[in-house]
């Protein structure tokens, strides 16, 4: 790691962006130096996010981060999403704060459904606002860029647009590759200015507290992601209209006790999974209203039960609840 001179204020940069980006290549231009993996292939070459390099700039130091690319292809949104979020919670709490965050793209590649996703993820994960005004959108591969930047932005996609939008308009050009010397310096000095700018604007830094307000949603987010794949509302569908089955027939005491277990223990199982989100909250609804709804059935009075009345007990007559 280059050394970094302890007394100067830090300026903590976060890399972020699909596979292959150049997220790592941006680092390594930020930093003047190979510190990053950076590789041809589409595979996800950046394991974790505990790597960072730093670079002295203008009295301060540069701390950057690079992480793992959202949406590799051997991974569900759910993973993804999970590991995302996983990953920042580490970060966050062992750096403490970001100060700025650099979303990344590269100009080869169309703003596509998948990016949208990404972009939602990352919403999610840090929370809108607190995101985007700290988020600067860089655009690698510069030097395949043969016309004026702000013509190619003006052209782009309108959710592009609205993303760039979001962070108040600020985008910049990048080009990774050294042997474009220019270009390269260029675009270099361009990014740390509007990397200084942004932390000049006397904004407060992106740390857990931060982090920490956006919890529910992120758990409701990887809720609503794991019920879209796993069937889980189906599930708790079929569960509650089994229950109110066996209402509907019950007359006796002990299975009246047996429903209000079953009922007790798919509350506490949705609980769990709901994990204080309100996403489920429409299940829990129907459980008490099921719970309510049951008719009330005196127990049997021990010192007159006879086989008889035991008997008696146990018949059933179905009504609809
Ligand atoms: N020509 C050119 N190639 C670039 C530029 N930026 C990145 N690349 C190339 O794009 C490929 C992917 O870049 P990486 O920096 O590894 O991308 P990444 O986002 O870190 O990828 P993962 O860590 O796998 O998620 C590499 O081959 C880079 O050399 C650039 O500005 N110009
Ligand atoms: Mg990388």
């Amino acid at each position: 790691m280059a050394s970094a001179n302890k007394t100067q204020p830090k300026i903590k940069i976060l890399l972020l962006g699909k596979v292959g980006a150049g997220k790592s290549a941006t680092g390594n231009s930020l930093s003047g130096r190979v510190h990053f993996d950076s590789s041809n292939c589409l595979t996800n070459e950046t394991i974790s996010v505990s790597k960072h390099s730093e670079k002295d700039v203008d009295g301060y130091t540069l701390v950057i981060y690079d992480t793992q690319g959202l949406m590799d292809s051997d991974l569900t949104e759910l993973t993804s999403a999970e590991e995302m979020m996983e990953n920042m919670r580490k970060l966050i709490r062992s750096s403490e704060e970001i100060s700025v965050f650099l979303l990344v793209y590269n100009i080869a590649a169309k703003f596509s459904q998948e990016d949208q996703k990404c972009v939602s993820i990352l919403e999610t994960t840090f929370g809108k606002e607190d995101f985007y005004k700290r988020c600067i959108i860089v655009i690698t591969k510069g030097d395949h860029l043969d016309e004026d930047f702000k013509k190619w932005l003006y052209k782009q996609e309108k959710h592009f647009e609205q993303l760039i939008n979001k962070c108040n308009g600020r985008a910049v050009l990048m080009c990774n590759k050294i042997s474009c010397k220019e270009k390269y310096e260029e675009t270099r000095q361009t990014l740390i200015a509007e990397i200084l700018k942004l932390n000049k604007s006397s904004m407060a830094s992106y740390n857990l507290q931060v982090f920490m307000k956006y919890e529910k949603d992120r758990l409701g987010f990887l809720l609503d992601l794991e019920m879209e794949k796993s069937g889980l509302k189906e599930r708790y569908e079929k569960e509650i209209k089994d229950i109110q089955t066996q209402a509907s027939c019950t007359q006796t005491y002990t299975t009246r006790e047996k429903i209000m277990q079953e009922i007790a223990v798919l509350r506490n199982n949705i609980k769990i999974k709901d994990n204080g989100t309100g996403k489920l909250k429409v299940y829990l609804d129907r459980l008490d209203a099921l719970e309510r709804n049951l008719p009330s059935v005196r127990p049997p009075d021990p010192v007159y039960v006879t086989q008889n009345v035991r008997k008696k007990d146990e018949e059933s007559t179905c009504r609809v609840l």
